[in-house]
């Protein structure tokens, strides 16, 4: 079944370290070797052994139009015919950053990248520039790429300094950054109060795709805010994977709480190289070349990687497309939590619009799911709780669905995306193969 695959990556492992270019695409979270992709169209993935798959990762959230729009597809073949990059200014770009605006009317001004790391790096040194102040906070469980400030881990207790989350990031840096628990406010109230004034920014997925799908809490969001705003931190959203995708404006849009600095990346670029990062004219005038905070990219606003992303983003304001996705969802969600119900299998599915992950925590809980089609599973509020999630039973899902066509983010600690390309029938053959994965565990 995955006999080039697995040629291939016994041959990428000649070259690349672990066989992969990013350790996400590895399977070690489930064990096996990762899948050799040959093409995608619409809502379906195809491996290099004609393998075909209901594809929930989308390229980690890039594809929320699915593989190979059509539209996306021609506009691209357009724009290749003009060359592929300048290292100068295009009008395209201009067109990006003002429809970013529109969509984000905290984002006076913004700066495209060519990642979402390179963004979260930038906002932080900019952050720190404009307070003045070197420390940053961060939550557990958040990632906001793989900058060294934000590869920390937090230090014995709530708001002791930071730890080097990776081999390589000097603790003399990673003891300026503060790690509190997601959802947790007063733990930020007590960080904040011990580091009185030193703190520049608080940083924070609004909602956690990194721990797997994770929503604030009634009233957290709201209360960074205020915190941020009485101890003159900066509020930044990283909306790398939110914008765009769980609403048009993102979580500050469905939430209504503007961050001072929004980090953007995936759908932005339509799964080509962008990210980015903005917030209002005071703090982005500082950047070079108008400020002295210096920040640049050889292809930042490439004009292949912006028409890929433009065309999307143009696509998105089309009325009832995130009612669609909604949809969807939903009927995915409660489909899902009713087979594992049905089969006694203990599941908590946490989504907010089109994102969502499957957590199989135990199930003795005894707390009501909070709406129908969340699972009867312990609820997944922090890393902590997430941590209860049975890492056997979920990669016993992954291969299982796998098996039947399905293809999920290959780790408890992801979220899962759906895109517009797919169905409602997309979703019925999911359902129905974790009703008989489930009906199977029951036996
Ligand atoms: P990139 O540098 O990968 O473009 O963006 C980093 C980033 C920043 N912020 C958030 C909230 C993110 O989710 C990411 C990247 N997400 C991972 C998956 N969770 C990308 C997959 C990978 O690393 O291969």
């Amino acid at each position: 079944m995955f006999r080039k695959s697995q040629q291939l990556y016994e041959k990428a492992r000649k070259f690349i370290p672990g066989g992969v270019n990013s350790p996400a695409r590895a399977f070690r979270a489930v064990g096996g070797n990762p899948l050799f992709i040959d093409r995608g169209k619409g809502s379906r993935i195809y491996d290099v052994d004609g393998n075909g798959y209901l594809d929930y990762v989308g390229s980690w959230g890039p594809l929320i139009l699915g593989h190979c729009h059509p539209e996306v597809m021609a506009a691209l073949r357009d724009v290749l015919e003009t060359g592929t990059s300048f290292g100068a200014s295009t009008e395209r770009e201009v067109e990006l950053a003002e429809l970013i605006h529109q969509a984000f009317p905290s984002v006076e001004k913004v700066r495209l990248t060519s990642s979402g790391t390179e963004a979260s790096m930038a906002a932080l040194r900019l952050a720190r520039a404009f307070t003045g102040r070197s420390m940053i906070l961060k939550f557990e469980g958040c990632y906001h790429g793989h900058g060294d400030s934000l590869l920390v881990k937090a230090g014995s207790g709530v708001a002791t300094l930071g730890l080097p989350d990776s081999p390589g990031v000097p603790s003399e840096l990673a003891r300026l950054t503060l790690t509190c628990p997601f959802n947790h406010l007063p733990a930020v109230e007590e960080a904040i109060s011990r580091h009185k004034d030193k703190i520049g920014a608080v940083i924070l997925e609004p909602v956690v795709g990194n721990m797997g799908c994770v929503p604030p809490q009634p009233g957290f969001l709201e209360g960074l805010r205020a915190i941020t705003r009485q101890q003159g931190a900066l509020l930044v959203f990283d909306e790398v994977m939110t914008g765009f995708r769980i609403a048009y404006g993102g979580a500050q849009e469905r939430f209504g709480v503007q961050p001072d600095l929004t980090i953007l990346g995936k759908v932005i670029g339509g799964g080509l190289p962008v990210g980015a990062y903005g917030g209002r004219d005071e703090i982005m005038s500082r950047l070079a070349p108008v400020g002295p905070v210096y920040q640049a990219g050889t292809l930042s606003g490439n004009p292949l990687a912006v028409t890929a992303g433009l065309t999307t983003l143009k696509i998105l304001q089309r009325p009832g497309t995130y009612q669609g996705l909604e949809r969807l969802a939903d009927q995915l969600r409660v489909g899902l939590t009713r087979a594992a119900n049905g089969a006694g299998v203990s599941v908590r599915v946490n989504h907010v619009g089109s994102m969502f992950t499957v957590f199989f925590t135990p199930g003795d809980s005894g707390i009501e799911p909070a709406q129908p089609g969340e699972g009867a599973g312990a609820p997944v509020t922090d890393f902590p709780s997430a941590k209860r999630s049975d890492p056997e039973r979920f990669s016993r899902f992954f291969w299982d669905m796998l098996q039947r066509g399905i293809y999920l983010p290959p780790s408890q600690f992801e979220a899962a995306f759906l895109s517009t390309a797919h169905t409602p029938s997309d979703i019925e053959q999911t359902v129905t193969a974790a009703a008989e994965v489930f009906a199977e565990w029951s036996r």
